[in-house]
């Protein structure tokens, strides 16, 4: 899925510094944080998405990472179950927010999942089992969405926070990837394009409406991606990436 229309992205709060991270890079700037943010959700409404921001969710610090609540395909929305328990709720909050743009349907205890573990494209599902996907949660993902035609693999996340924090597709039958997740057999069938083991953090990159979003200074990543023929825009994500986040983790496209 590449042609989006609509864009749900929640605004950080002021106490997100409280969030989940294992980022050394030093403390995050709230107000760099909502500039960045701002920037962001400027850039999905150039590409033509009908972007809705809703408002900071206090209780939850985590909860502007708006891709780990909920599953989104054109069928259905799959609200997840994080695998951390201190974001656990806000998955609720999006299913309130999802209620009336598609039928929905639960991931449920003992199941865990977090959207940064799906990547989906075209009709196939990549689910990674993570510190916050476990293999309960995954099946009931792929329950879900195989009748619809999906076809759902699992795989171990071995490094990083999420599947998505290694991988992403980028059009063209092409995934941008770490080696490590070249080697698996999963992914034989499509072209690569290979992240250096340095610039690991910009295998979570964007492709929406054929434009590809990628975060600023991954100039070796910039260069691969450029053979693709895309356009490519440059966001600022320092402040997002001291709270392990990415691109795709500040929105849900559909
Ligand atoms: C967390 O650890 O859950 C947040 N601080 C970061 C979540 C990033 N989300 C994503 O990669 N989809």
């Amino acid at each position: 899925m590449s042609d989006f229309t609509h864009a749900i992205l929640r605004k950080p709060g002021s106490n997100f510094h409280l969030g989940l991270t294992t980022s050394t890079l030093g403390a995050p700037d709230f107000e760099l944080l909502l500039r960045q943010h701002e920037a962001y959700a400027a850039a999905l409404t150039g590409l033509g998405l009908n972007v809705t921001i809703l408002p900071a969710l206090d209780i939850y610090p985590d909860a502007y990472f708006v891709e780990d609540a909920a599953v989104i395909v054109p069928e259905r929305a799959v609200i997840s179950r994080p695998g951390a328990a201190t974001r656990d709720g806000e998955q609720l909050a999006m299913a309130t927010v999802l209620y009336d743009l598609r039928p929905l349907r639960f991931i449920l205890k003992p199941g865990t999942l977090d959207g940064g573990d799906v990547l989906i494209f075209d009709r196939n599902v990549f689910i990674g089992l993570s510190q916050r996907t476990n293999e309960e949660g995954a099946q009931q993902l792929a329950d879900i969405l195989q009748p619809s035609g999906y076809a759902c693999q699992t795989m171990d996340v071995e490094a990083g926070l999420h599947l998505k924090s290694s991988i992403a597709y980028v059009g063209q039958s092409t995934l941008l990837l770490t080696e490590e997740l070249a080697q698996k057999s999963c992914f034989a069938p499509f072209k690569k394009l290979v992240l250096d083991a340095d610039e690991s953090y910009a295998g979570n990159v964007l492709l929406i409406n054929g434009h590809l979003l990628i975060p600023r200074g991954f100039p070796k990543t910039r260069n691969k991606l450029q053979s693709l023929g895309q356009p490519i825009i440059e966001l600022d994500m320092s402040e997002a990436r001291k709270m392990d986040g990415g691109l795709s983790c500040l929105s849900l496209r559909f």
